[in-house]
């Protein structure tokens, strides 16, 4: 029986931190097609192993725990698996850093494909986007954290923030790459980061599977075609 089983879509995204996670703590997890989470997801929440509305959802097999929210999935693997540690402010920083990489999620595309992407809209958002990167250098520079060595909060080995950085903007350029050279411009320290944490074997292992499994696919859908419009691509 394998440790997790994981409810998400077959692409990147939001999943792809859940996934980046077992895969660091050596986890085994199945996961299902799109049928059958379109029917998990579909159920009414009375009959739902966690009540929500969408995924990704983890069922930890072991325990019967099952859990919906990427944030509170991390923390949960996070505290279970040693990768936040006991200190209070650690731990509201690494929550606070998954909620950042949660809305950077969101306005990437454009609240869940709510809206598309234009040319004018997606130039607009660029100031914001260059400050969500800057957000995220200044953290790792008041940890003392340079493109080569330390992480994002300080810690000596690399933790849940550190993981979700590497998912968040690693995973993003990979997919989308016209955005590398801006993250290398505006955040050098995390694009480093995100190369040190994405060359881990357990990463590099699950890369390839994704990429065999996914393509070049990011977020899916009309939004991802309308971010791929405004980037060329
Ligand atoms: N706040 C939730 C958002 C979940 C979410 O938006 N899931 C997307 C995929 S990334 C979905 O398929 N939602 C379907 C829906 O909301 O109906 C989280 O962080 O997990």
């Amino acid at each position: 029986m394998p440790d997790y089983s994981l409810y998400y879509w077959p692409l990147p995204f939001r999943g792809q931190f859940v996934r980046a996670v077992l895969a660091h703590v050596g986890a085994t997890w199945d996961e299902y097609d799109f049928e059958a989470i379109g029917a998990l997801k579909g159920k009414p929440p009375a009959d739902q192993p966690v009540p929500h509305m969408g995924p990704p959802v983890l069922v930890d097999r072991n325990t019967g725990i099952s859990l919906s929210q990427m944030p509170a999935i991390l923390g949960y693997l996070g505290r279970k698996h040693g990768l936040i540690t006991d200190d209070n402010v650690h731990h509201a920083l690494t929550d606070k850093i998954v909620a950042d990489a949660n809305d950077v999620l969101y306005e990437i595309t454009l609240y869940n494909g709510a809206q598309m992407w234009t040319k004018e809209s997606w130039h607009d958002f660029q100031p914001r986007l260059k400050r969500w990167m800057v957000m995220f250098e200044e953290t790792g520079r008041r940890h003392g954290m340079t493109a080569r060595e330390g992480f994002l909060l300080g810690t000596n080995e690399p933790g849940i923030a550190d993981l979700a950085t590497n998912i968040l903007w690693g995973t993003m350029t990979a997919k989308l790459p016209p955005l590398r050279p801006l993250l290398e411009e505006t955040a050098p320290a995390i694009a480093g980061l995100s190369d040190r944490i994405g060359a881990l074997p357990q990463q590099v292992e699950l890369c390839g599977k994704s990429d065999a499994a996914y393509g070049d696919l990011y977020c899916a859908g009309q939004i991802e075609a309308s971010l791929r419009m405004v980037l060329n691509l």
